[in-house]
């Protein structure tokens, strides 16, 4: 019944997307100096590498610290045999840009709709977060369906993609340095599981012709050109809802911190422990 759903709806794309062809979406989101962008055209199909990004928290220009990112799907069931990136054809895709740091862009599957969605904030120069959610909401009145939900990013520590350090903090929370800073602290809440390696490893497994699942947290800390995958496995009881996170959050240099008043709070927090 799954299957079934998915081509009928792909059937209607098809008929309608050669009058309103255009590139895939994409686009930009800001709050103060922390600019989001998915490169239109850079996501270009299901099985393929998912977009292209910049995320800088130095305003525009600022160092690339996330040259990838994106969000890979399967339901398991029967005919899975794969993973897939969230994508349907431009005329079955709603994009939208809910306020000036928000992007969305939702998919209707036939049997279940996939909002993805991605929120910058911009606490100083040089301090941002990008939070990048997925909310599934099933249409399945019978069925409860079985998903796995998959974020991607390749982190890139001060715009450069060498260099970089790995290191996992928490079971969800992974570390990534350049030098002693910037740090970019990648948070991945209620996540079963995650996986870091050289680029492009976790990537790989996404986008092969075979079923995989992420695991073993920080299996190449580097130096190097690192990414970071995590998977999100639950299962949707018929016509509800699930949203998964994760967060990726640049921390400034202690210079930065001090100038904007913290750093001396936490030297004497620190001086007197
Ligand atoms: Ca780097
Ligand atoms: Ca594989
Ligand atoms: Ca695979
Ligand atoms: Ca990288």
């Amino acid at each position: 019944m799954l299957s079934r759903s998915i081509v009928a709806s792909s059937l209607i794309v098809l008929s309608g997307s050669a009058a309103f062809a255009q590139p895939s979406v994409g686009g930009t989101i800001q709050d103060g100096p922390a600019i989001f962008s998915v490169l239109p055209g850079s996501n270009t199909g299901p099985l393929g590498n998912g977009a292209s990004t910049s995320f800088s928290v130095n305003g525009l220009g600022g160092p690339n610290q996330l040259a990838a990112a994106w969000w890979w799907i399967r339901v398991d069931g029967q005919n899975t045999f794969r993973e897939t990136a969230l994508f349907q054809p431009d005329a079955q895709t709603t994009l939208s840009f809910p306020a000036g740091n928000q992007m969305r862009i939702v998919y209707n599957y036939g049997s279940f709709i996939a909002i993805m969605q991605w929120t910058v904030s911009g606490f100083a120069n040089g301090f941002g977060a990008l939070t990048q959610t997925v909310t599934v909401q099933s249409l399945d009145p019978v069925n409860a369906l079985r998903f796995n939900l998959f974020n991607y990013n390749d982190v890139d520590v001060f715009g450069t993609a060498g260099n970089d350090t790995a290191t996992q903090t928490g079971a969800n929370t992974v570390q990534f340095t350049d030098g002693a800073f910037p740090v970019v602290r990648a948070t991945y809440e209620s996540s079963n599981a995650l996986r870091q390696d050289v680029i492009t490893n976790v990537r790989d497994l996404l986008t092969d012709n075979d079923i995989d699942n992420l695991s073993g947290g920080v299996v190449n800390g580097g130096p190097g050109d690192l990414e970071i995958g995590s998977q999100f496995a639950f299962t949707l009881d018929p016509l509800s809802v699930q949203t998964v996170s994760s967060t990726l959050t640049i921390i400034p240099t202690p210079g930065a911190l001090a100038l904007m008043g913290l750093g001396g709070l936490a030297m004497f927090r620190r001086r007197r422990t």
